[in-house]
């Protein structure tokens, strides 16, 4: 027997990236697309794209998996379950959390998630580093030691209870990064809003999930995004803001961006596809809506495509947060929380392609490249992944989504994988579905059926990289030129 040219071959697909559209062949060799072109050699797997598009997989780039949040419990994912849902949405790569809380050390953090995550993962994973507790050792010893190992994101909370830093050490988290050159993203919202206005409600009976949403006023985002944004200029320091919600929140970082900031942003498909009156269900069924922050206006929809459109926004990710409806999860403290008491977060980590490519492909808003490269090679991009994730050429890794354009389904509960085992998409008909995928050319989902074994996914080294890097542009309090020579960065 002659030797196959290829391991596999994805024959007579169109291939579309953030900047191309063919109709080509795209053959694999070692887990690699090794050849792009038209009547490639034989590969030991022939797929039949005829038909089909073939894109880049998914780089979902903030998603908690496995993770213990901000509601002092774990998701009701494992890094199986979670992993296999993004599979069967098209999405190969995932950067969740190693989330430090108070009192815990972060190398330990990072290596039990490192663990977890080796057992379970059946695509390439990543972390970003949460830090709750900025000690001394933690700045000055662990961030530089893992940084140099390959974690160049750390991510800071500028509200909740239990996790949010103040602004003063939020200062010394910048700093220490600029100093390890690693990205540093925020949930940024006024906490003392937050705070006053849940207090209030609550003393006052509303207690219902609808009122979560205005119990983060609107105004709570773009404030703490001008004073992160403030923050950054002083150190320096390259900024991605979280989950944008609000039509201001996307004018602060337009201005930020006008004025040659390196501030990135990132949307979600809950503040694209839903509003505030989604929380509005009888009893505490809103309770399956609830994210912080919460969606918004149909408004603040528009200015969120808008601010893609113009790319101050660069990222759609899911912030998949799984909760299930039950006393594990969403109802952990009995049948009838008030709003406080209920864990925020959706899952989101398999509709988030499907949401897009229907909202994006099918109906046309911002088109075929402009879904890749938000769903894709912009998070590999900004999270220096690229060019081995994020798009398709030769040398990538061959992480490939063959979607099926044409086919129509009905979002349903029981058809998501993860383990919160409902969707707040339930009901919605989208355009569009990945029907196999690849990760570094092993096919994962054939068909709709998982071909993939628990841990056969990879952990993802990452150096901050141009992204992370500081403008060097300092500004005059800091700036020994300008500030009677004090040396403060
Ligand atoms: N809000 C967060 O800050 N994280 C997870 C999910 C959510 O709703
Ligand atoms: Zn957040
Ligand atoms: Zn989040």
């Amino acid at each position: 027997m002659p030797e196959l040219a290829f391991d596999c071959v994805i024959r007579g697909g169109r291939v579309a990236t953030a900047v191309d559209d063919f109709v080509a062949d795209v053959a694999i060799k070692d887990g690699v697309i090794a050849a792009i072109g038209r009547n490639l050699g034989q590969g030991g797997v022939e797929l039949d794209a005829k038909d089909r598009l073939v894109l880049p997989g998914g780089v979902d780039a903030h998603a908690h998996v496995e993770q213990l949040s901000a509601a002092g419990i774990v998701n009701s994912d494992t890094f199986e379950s979670a992993t296999v849902s993004a599979a069967h949405g098209g999405t190969t790569t995932v950067i969740c959390f190693a989330a430090q809380h108070r009192g815990m050390n972060l190398q330990t953090v990072v290596g039990d998630y490192l663990a977890l995550a080796k057992k379970g993962a059946v695509i390439d994973y990543t972390f970003h580093m949460i830090i709750a507790d900025p000690t001394e050792v933690t700045l000055k010893e662990h961030v530089p030691a893992l940084v140099l190992q390959g974690h160049s994101t750390l991510k800071v909370f500028m509200t909740y209870d239990l996790l949010n830093v103040g602004d003063e050490k939020l200062l010394d988290i910048l700093l220490a990064a600029r100093h390890t050159k690693a990205l540093v993203c925020v949930h940024a919202e006024n906490h003392g809003m937050v705070s006053w206005m849940g207090k209030r409600l609550v003393e006052k009976g509303y207690t219902a999930p609808k009122y979560h949403t205005i119990s983060h006023p609107r105004g709570c985002e773009a404030e703490a995004f001008n004073r992160l944004i403030a923050f950054a200029e002083l150190i320096d320091q390259p900024i991605m803001i979280f989950h944008v919600s609000t039509a201001e929140g996307v004018a602060a970082i337009r201005q930020a961006r006008g004025r040659g900031l390196k501030v990135f942003a990132e949307t979600c498909p809950q503040y694209l596809f839903m509003t505030a009156k989604d929380l509005d269900k009888p009893g505490v069924e809103g309770a399956k809506w609830m994210c912080s922050p919460p969606p918004r206006t149909e408004a603040d929809q528009e200015a969120i495509w808008q601010g893609l459109a113009l790319g101050d926004l660069q990222v759609i990710s899911s912030d998949h947060a799984p909760y299930a409806f039950d006393a594990t999860g969403k109802l952990m403290a009995g049948d009838h929380p008030t709003f406080k008491q209920i864990a925020n977060g959706l899952p989101g980590i398999e509709a988030r392609l499907p949401l897009l490519f229907d909202a994006m492909v099918s109906k046309g808003r911002l088109g075929l490249h402009k879904f890749v490269e938000v769903t894709a090679t912009a998070p590999a991009k900004i999270y220096n992944l690229h060019p081995r994730k994020g798009s398709i050429a030769v040398g990538a890794d061959a992480d490939i989504a063959i979607w099926d354009a044409k086919r129509q389904v009905m979002l349903a509960d029981n058809l998501m994988h993860d383990g919160a085992r409902y969707t707040p998409y339930a009901g919605r008909t989208v355009t569009g579905w990945p029907s196999t995928v690849l990760r570094r050319g092993e096919v994962i989902v054939r068909e709709g059926e998982l071909t993939a074994k628990p841990g056969s996914g990879t952990w993802l080294p990452r150096a901050g990289g141009a992204p992370a890097a500081p403008l060097g542009r300092l500004t005059a309090d800091v700036d020994p030129g300008c500030n009677f020579g004090a040396k403060l960065i």
